[in-house]
């Protein structure tokens, strides 16, 4: 069969095994994957998962009926469930998740890492037996549109029905993705146990090059819900370095202008620098009487791939949002909160005496906290600060249809941010690619004392993926960098810092919809309609680029925000320097060279005096 994409550059491996034959063996190779797992965990009855509206349904009766869920108020929230895990299991698990490459080394010094035949051996036995009276579910899903050449399939084994349910929402999962995994043979394979909950029998291994997961002892989504961290970015990472193209923790968002053009523009942060709230950003007043639309494609994962045209096409891979709920209100997010009055699976947030969920930052009281105890401050806050809602993203008013397109969406800008309440301005333009590698590799937020206890202690997270990348993060820059090549036509690459703060700490931009006047400078600048102002450590606006009418911001605060500090600077290039040696001996030279351009542009050599 012919690729109906063949113009884009696809390895041929992904549509090559369409014979009957292949499909025969791949089938095969599914069930006796299947099988062998079936007769490790011995459960009493394998479901199959077809995806369907009707199995959903089935499911959350059965959690109903067994208090997995608890109904919400359906006057209200018509649909809508809510999950509360047990206290020990709310988060990831950093340091109980490893990537288990044969050489160490490959790993990184990013991850935590196993032999795989030991990580087998440990697995195993905590997953012996381990399904027994209870009912095992197959759930082949897809990541990505089922008829994209970008996406990626995979198969999860769980015992857990409210890891189904959310897989429903967050993937697309059934029958769909199960002929397509027939059809060509690879897949992910994702074995997956609640087990005790015990802390002490905890883990998350992955196998790189088996495109394995096997996940023991949470039921929390990140560790759970095997299709997202696990593997569109962990395992995804390397199958796009060996295939050619980016998996990374971005989101998506498309900005129309008057004219009815969109740019779309993928953005990478660390956690609590309001992600899903740029993805879904309200224009602000001034420009949506002008025409200015903003369109969502995805909130947390974004995979790219250059085009026939040497563009970068990026798809979301996922079909739903699993975001945090406290600070999601009508002020910071009125399009998260409007997509999640209805048909939303609610982890570990309150309720309210009428049986409303509730979280920090919503109007209302709460009675009940997310451990289903009378709402007591001593106890902390009612909602757990990482509670979740889980909705499908069709239910976002900002949803773009472009998100289904198989070719997905050329990316104009990539973005990188982080909390940096000093010193990292507004927004700086990189003056190439290497340039935008680089300030990826430097991103980080700086932690405050609310959140810590220790303020200004700067923790990086190279483009966001610390916690996500399966592989050394050397040889991840080196792909990164090995995009620019004859015939490219990449994205101009930004850094921005919606944190700024002035000297008695208050924000110096306002943020959320505001954000809008700076992602249309960005497409400005990739036009070539502005000419910007050249520094040392990239392109910032020029005097005026700025739309910034409607806008109460001061003078003073435009230049702070805008300024760049030589001593400060030197000191922050010569701690990047530093940190990239962490990487050595796999630091691209080329990214090592880079940094010592920046080091040498912020320190010119002294004016030589006049001959004579
Ligand atoms: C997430 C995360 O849940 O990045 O998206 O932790
Ligand atoms: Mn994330």
């Amino acid at each position: 069969m012919q690729c109906q994409y063949a113009q884009t550059t696809v390895p041929a491996l992904l549509f090559a095994k369409t014979s009957e034959d292949t499909m025969a063996s791949t089938l095969e190779a599914l069930e006796r994957w299947v099988d062998e797992v079936a007769a490790l965990v011995r459960p009493a009855k394998i479901h199959w998962c077809d995806g369907s509206e009707a199995e959903y349904q089935a499911l959350l009766g059965d959690m109903l009926a067994d208090g997995t869920l608890v109904e919400l108020n359906q006057q209200t929230h018509p649909g809508c469930y809510l999950h509360r895990s047990h206290p020990s299991d709310v988060a990831r698990v950093e340091h109980l998740t490893l990537v288990c490459h044969p050489d160490e080394i490959d790993a990184g010094p990013n991850n935590h890492w196993m032999d795989p035949a030991a990580a087998h051996a440990k697995m195993d036995a905590l997953f012996d037996g381990c399904m027994e009276g209870r009912t095992m579910y197959v759930i082949p899903y897809c990541m990505g549109p089922i008829a994209s050449p970008l996406s990626r399939c995979g198969v999860e084994i769980t015992d857990n029905p409210y890891v189904v349910a959310n897989m429903k929402i967050m993937t697309r999962m059934g029958d769909a993705a199960r002929e397509r995994i027939e059809r060509e043979g690879d897949f992910v394979r994702g074995l997956h146990s609640t087990g005790e909950l015990d802390p002490e029998r905890r883990f998350i291994m992955h196998f790189p090059a088996e495109r394995t997961i096997k996940s023991y002892g949470s039921g929390y989504g990140g560790n759970a819900l095997l299709g997202k961290k696990c593997h569109a970015l962990r395992i995804a990472s390397n199958q796009a370095r060996d295939e050619g193209w980016l998996a990374e923790h971005m989101l998506i968002v498309g900005i129309e202008n008057p004219q009815g053009e969109t740019h779309y523009i993928a953005a990478a942060f660390p956690s609590a620098c309001g992600k899903t709230n740029l993805a879904m950003l309200i224009p602000p007043e001034g420009y949506r009487q002008d025409g200015w639309k903003v369109w969502t494609v995805g909130d947390d994962i974004c995979w790219m791939r250059p085009g026939a045209d040497g563009r970068l096409y990026a798809i979301n891979p996922e079909a739903g949002f699993f975001g945090v709920a406290p600070g999601t209100s009508g002020d910071t997010n009125p399009n998260a909160l409007a997509s999640i009055s209805h048909d939303t699976i609610f982890t570990n947030v309150a309720v309210t005496a009428d049986n409303q969920p509730w979280w920090e930052g919503l109007p209302g009281t709460p009675v009940t906290d997310w451990q289903g105890r009378p709402c007591d401050p001593a106890n902390g806050p009612a909602a757990h600060p990482n509670s979740r809602f889980t909705v499908s993203a069709r239910q976002c008013p900002t949803w773009s249809e472009k998100a289904e397109d198989a070719q997905g969406v050329p990316i104009t800008a990539i973005v990188f941010g982080g909390r940096r309440p000093s010193l990292l301005p507004l927004v700086m333009e990189a003056r190439n690619w290497t340039h935008g590698v680089l300030m990826g590799a430097a991103m980080g937020s700086e932690t405050t004392a609310a959140a810590t206890g220790a303020v200004g202690v700067l923790r990086r997270d190279p483009m966001a993926m610390k916690p996500f990348c399966g592989y050394h993060y050397g040889d991840y820059f080196r792909h990164w960098l090995s995009f620019d090549r004859p015939g490219a036509k990449l994205p101009k690459v930004f850094h921005v810092n919606w944190f700024r703060k002035d000297g008695n700490g208050r924000f110096l931009w306002p943020g959320y919809g505001e954000n809008l006047r700076v992602l249309e400078w960005m497409i400005a600048r990739a036009q070539g309609t502005v000419p910007g102002r050249e520094t040392p450590v990239g392109i910032l606006p020029g005097a005026g680029e700025l739309r910034l009418d409607g806008l109460d911001l001061g003078r003073a605060a435009l230049d702070e925000l805008l300024a760049v500090d030589p001593a400060g600077w030197q000191a922050e290039i010569a701690a990047i320097g530093e940190y990239l040696e962490g990487y050595a001996p796999r630091l691209p030279p080329a990214l090592h060279a880079e940094q010592q351009r920046v080091a040498a542009a912020l320190n010119p050599p002294p004016l030589q005096a006049a001959a004579g």
